[in-house]
């Protein structure tokens, strides 16, 4: 049966005790439309496989495979270094995108639904040591309903029915689907530590850091943490023990001064080291009071943008030259943040938020949850929204740079555009966003909640949250090429959900599909010139009200979506930068507003 162990979301680290294998590179790859790997043995070996890269999308390597989202199965031949056997020996995919079964050697090792965060299963007893591995992962990305994103519904949606995209999404980004990130073995000892949260508070000049860590086996024994040059012992009871260190003159963290701090933590026996793990840790705060977010106590507005995990040919693989590049360019323009729309990013970008200073808004992949499907429909995602949550927080909680978890990107009522949203969908949303907040607090108090509502959509549902996203379009898809009219329109109603809310507004999401290189004037839709000024205005308007905090355009980067009369040549073009990363005018013109001001 299928064993999927939790104690995998610790980042595998290699030290003196503990071992990493990246299993990138070239897999086996072969589709299997019609299910019948399972009962015909391929997770041995496959009839007619053809090379694959992992990490990547399929979609975006095989013609025959553009917008196939059906069963593929992928398998590689390795061995497992015999110095590992003994220990705890995990397989850890850090993406499959969405559903995954894993085999080893011809046994069912594993399973996982979700496609943006690791899972690990454990494994040494179905290893060989003394001849290769077959490593085998089925995987599909069928778009259903009560999945999380979900696929196209009863009710529908703006993507869905109503432009039908093609592949049939409820979402505008395409649905690659593949080994996204990269598949690692790893090795701890026998007793090793198996999660670590560390807390941060400010007193004075000084930094708090409370440390509380888990180890297998209901470990009984010593511990000892490493911080800013001094040691402090652990006692475990029962697998659990924890620390509060005094780091005195801290150096804080934040954008423009990331301050990180190496921990390192270890279970001791006498003089051996049983185990041992490190992390970077950054010594900060955040809390909202009033309209105002405080990040160390001091008012903090965002400056960004709202992105995607995208590229021409990786499709949604990962790439790290362009994950540094990316932060590089947000440099450049002056960005402090961004949110991971829509979906958890990879474990090295959260890494280099920390390190390079930006404050991240974390988001599951809740996009376009539509409350006007019936019950069963809307539980179903309730239980993968949990289990998305639970995993991230286990994560990323430790990321300085992570300042707020989204629970959901645009949720409706029914169509928002098609006007009116029936109360029973009213409600069925504030059911489930109030037991949403309440379990994501459950999991982290240190750090605000959000919600990021669509336009048109329940502002009831902004109420049950710490901080309001909103994503706005006036100009765009309401009052297209009437900027002055928009801009009425949205100082009115960001006054008046300010009356309502009370609590800081974070505009997540605002801009204009602009063709690169398209030019106009008087300024025009899809020209570059309509670009920068319909940022330029809702920047203006947002500085002239002190409950916003945040601004984030959307979107970073040109990316791929679905095909229709929506999406011309199946890309959304929101982008400052072209999806290879040249700027448009608007990038400038931001660099203007936030870096050079
Ligand atoms: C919002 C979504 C985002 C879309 C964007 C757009 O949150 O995913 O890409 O608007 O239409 O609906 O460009």
């Amino acid at each position: 049966q299928a064993r999927t162990a939790p104690a995998g979301l610790l980042f595998p680290v290699q030290n003196q005790v503990r071992n990493v294998m990246d299993l990138s590179g070239i897999w086996n790859f072969q589709m299997d439309p019609n299910d019948e790997g399972e009962r015909s043995g391929w997770a041995r070996s496959l009839p007619s496989p053809r090379p694959i890269a992992v990490p990547c999308s399929w979609n975006e390597l095989f013609d025959d495979a553009k917008n196939y989202l059906g069963t593929s199965w992928y398998l590689l031949e390795t061995w497992v270094p015999q110095s590992w056997r003994g220990q705890k020996i995990f397989i850890r995919p850090g993406s499959a995108n969405y559903a995954a079964k894993l085999w080893i050697n011809g046994k069912l090792a594993g399973e996982h639904l979700g496609g943006h965060l690791p899972f690990a299963a454990d494994i040494p007893q179905l290893l060989n040591f003394d001849k290769s591995n077959t490593i085998a992962i089925q995987l599909e990305n069928k778009q259903v309903p009560e999945r999380v994103p979900s696929g196209p519904s009863k009710a529908g949606g703006i993507f869905a029915g109503l432009f039908g995209q093609y592949p049939e999404t409820t979402y505008d980004f395409f649905p690659y689907a593949g080994l996204h990130r990269q598949v690692l073995l790893f090795s701890v000892p026998e007793t090793h530590i198996t999660d670590v949260t560390v807390n941060t508070r400010i007193t004075g000049s000084d930094g708090i850091v409370n440390v509380s860590v888990s180890a297998s086996g209901n470990y009984n024994g010593k511990g000892m943490i490493r911080l800013d040059g001094a040691d402090t012992s652990l006692n475990f009871r029962s697998g659990t023990a924890e620390a509060e260190i005094r780091v005195r003159n801290a150096k804080l963290w934040r954008p423009g001064a990331p301050n990180l701090y190496p921990l390192t933590l270890s279970l001791v026996d006498g003089s051996t080291v049983r185990d041992s793990y490190s992390l970077d840790i950054g010594i900060r705060t955040i809390e909202v009071r009033g309209t105002t977010l405080l990040l160390n106590g001091e008012p903090i507005k965002l400056t960004g943008f709202g992105k995607h995990e995208d590229f021409a040919v990786n499709g949604r693989g990962f790439n790290l030259p362009v994950v540094i590049r990316d932060y590089e360019l947000m440099k450049w323009v002056g960005a402090n943040s961004f949110r991971t729309s829509h979906y958890p990013y990879s474990e090295e970008a959260m890494q280099l938020a920390d390190k390079l200073g930006f404050l991240v808004i974390d988001e599951i992949p809740a996009v376009s949850l539509n409350f006007g499907d019936s019950d069963e429909v809307i539980e179903a995602r309730a239980v993968q929204c949990r289990q998305q949550l639970t995993e991230l927080i286990a994560r990323d909680k430790n990321h300085p740079s992570v300042i707020m978890w989204s629970v959901a990107n645009e949720p409706m009522a029914g169509n928002p555009l098609a006007g009116g949203a029936p109360p029973k969908a009213v409600e069925a949303g504030s059911r489930f966003f109030k037991s949403m907040y309440e379990f994501t607090r459950n999991l982290d108090r240190t750090r605000p909640v959000t919600l990021v509502g669509v336009q048109g959509g329940p502002p009831e549902w902004l109420t049950i949250f710490d901080v309001a996203c909103i994503n706005r379009y006036y100009g765009w898809y309401l009052l297209g090429g009437r900027l002055e009219a928009a801009d009425q329109a949205l100082e009115k109603e960001l006054d008046d959900l300010n009356k309502l809310l009370g609590k800081p507004i974070i505009m997540t999401e605002f801009g204009a599909d602009t063709l690169p290189g398209m030019h106009s004037q008087p300024d025009e839709m899809w020209s570059e010139e309509y670009q920068v000024e319909i940022l330029r205005r809702y920047l203006d308007i947002a500085a002239r009200k002190p409950y916003m905090a945040g601004m984030q355009v959307w979107n970073f980067a040109d990316f791929k979506t679905g095909q229709g009369i929506m999406r011309t040549a199946g890309m959304n073009y929101k982008g400052v930068f072209t999806r290879d990363r040249r700027p448009k005018m608007a990038a400038s013109f931001l660099r203007s507003r936030w870096a050079l001001k």
